[in-house]
């Protein structure tokens, strides 16, 4: 080619991911808002208005959404277990598709990364080993400490791939292009690759290949549901998020990445650094993660629109997704296309609340008007 700019990607240009067409490589990120209907954790009205004014972005992924309520670690977060969430999720979906937007759903199970109240009957939260983990969430009445969890039985281990696979169908059956597996934040998929949450003795424990197990296993029974061309998985190596730590990420997380490759899954998510913190928190190599993996890799947190640029036309990653901003921006992708001046999020009201700082930030038209 005699010019060689020509030929570098661009973020505003459309991008197959899989089997998904999107319209650029701007993501939205999947970000807790805990605005789900009191009582039956379904999307409901408000939830449709914000993610279709979201629509722009060339692929959405929704916030987590546990797979069922022992899934569950923070409250008023949406579920894909039931009826209702089914129907609200569908609202959802249709409204997106007909703002031309491209939607999937994260499934989510918490781990332990939970406290009693919100589990079933009270009972202590799950996870690979009854280790508390040093980390708070919210419950109706504030921010508490977390739980101590009791460690699952091997038994079980088959009824929780079941939950994911459930989840995975009614997904599917609410309208959504494919899905994303929560696998980052300390949450259970990743308390079991890490060696200082998962002690276990038997199969899925010990070794990097025993600890990547159940994370395989999750992926391809919920790809044997929506095809593997519609689904991906979002880690995050070296954030300390809710207390994740491990020995040696950059060997777990280079095999576990060679080993989604062998899935054929359509892509990786991966949040670069600290979560909503520093990109150079720890050394860690992405690259060596993105030469193993032959679908997509979308790179994720605090980009601003110069990298997410440069990175995707250096091709280091082939999307960028955006979390805070686009909490603050329903027109993120148009206003980064433009270089048009950015909303500022309003920490206050990211978890919990009504319409305002979650429906009510103006999109460029409006704000002209
Ligand atoms: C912020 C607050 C609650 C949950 C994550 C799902 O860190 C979350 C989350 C973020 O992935």
């Amino acid at each position: 080619m005699s010019d060689a700019t020509a030929a570098k990607p661009s973020l505003f240009a459309p991008f197959r991911l899989g089997d998904i067409e999107m319209r650029n490589r701007i993501v939205m990120a999947p970000l807790t808002r805990n605005r789900a209907s009191r009582g039956s954790d379904a999307p409901n009205a408000l939830n449709v208005e914000y993610y279709r004014q979201r629509a722009g972005a060339g692929l959405i992924i929704t916030e987590g959404t546990q797979v069922s309520r022992q899934g569950q670690g923070y409250v008023w977060t949406p579920g894909m277990y039931s009826q209702a969430q089914q129907a609200g999720w569908k609202a959802v979906t249709d409204a997106v598709h007909e703002a031309g937007g491209k939607i999937i759903a994260q499934l989510w199970h918490v781990g332990r990364v939970s406290h009693v109240s919100l589990q079933p009957a009270q009972q202590p939260p799950v996870a690979p080993s009854a280790l508390q983990a040093k980390t708070k969430t919210y419950i109706e009445s504030g921010f508490t400490e977390v739980s101590t969890p009791r460690e699952l039985a091997a038994e079980e281990i088959p009824a929780i791939i079941a939950e994911f696979v459930a989840a995975a169908e009614i997904a599917k059956a609410a309208g959504f292009d494919g899905v994303e597996l929560h696998g980052a934040h300390g949450y259970l998929i990743d308390q079991f690759l890490r060696d200082d949450s998962n002690k276990r003795g038997d199969a899925y424990g010990g070794s990097i290949e025993n600890r990547v197990r159940f994370a395989i296993e999750v992926v391809e029974a919920v790809a044997a549901v929506f095809g593997k061309g519609r689904v991906g998985i979002r880690i995050s190596p070296v954030s300390p998020a809710n207390d994740a730590r491990d020995s040696d990420p950059q060997a777990l997380f280079e095999h576990l990445v060679t080993r989604l490759d062998e899935t054929g899954i359509a892509f990786i998510h991966v949040v670069e650094g600290a979560t909503r913190e520093a990109r150079d928190y720890l050394p860690f190599d992405y690259a060596a993660l993105r030469r193993r993996f032959k679908g997509a890799y979308i790179a994720n947190n605090g980009f601003d629109r110069a990298l997410a640029i440069e990175t995707v036309a250096e091709d280091r990653a082939d999307a960028v997704a955006f979390g805070r901003l686009y909490i603050a921006n329903p027109d993120l992708a148009e206003r980064l296309e433009r270089n048009a001046p950015l909303n500022t999020p309003d920490v206050a009201t990211f978890y919990g609340g009504d319409a305002r700082g979650y429906t009510d930030y103006p999109a460029l038209d409006e704000r002209a008007a």
